[in-house]
């Protein structure tokens, strides 16, 4: 498997993990989420991008990863 591929998962895993701790810690009260949408507000006044996207970002690294791993294991 090549590196290109190893870094690429491991970025949807740090991505997707961001997005499963914001849930974690919204649906747990650990931190304040007035509008309830499971995405921490102090998070939200800097990284609102990044979860506004949420689902661009992972559609875009879903296409790529398949893309490269259909590459390098071809059936
Ligand atoms: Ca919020």
């Amino acid at each position: 498997m090549n590196e290109f591929i190893v870094t690429l998962i491991f970025i949807v895993l740090l991505v997707s993990g961001v997005y499963f701790y914001a849930g974690y810690l919204t649906r747990t009260g650990k931190v304040e989420d007035a509008d309830g949408n499971f995405i921490p507000d102090s998070w939200e006044e800097k990284f609102g991008w990044f979860f506004n996207a949420k689902g661009l970002i992972m559609l875009v690294l879903g296409l790529v990863l398949g893309y490269f791993l259909g590459n390098s294991f071809p059936l």
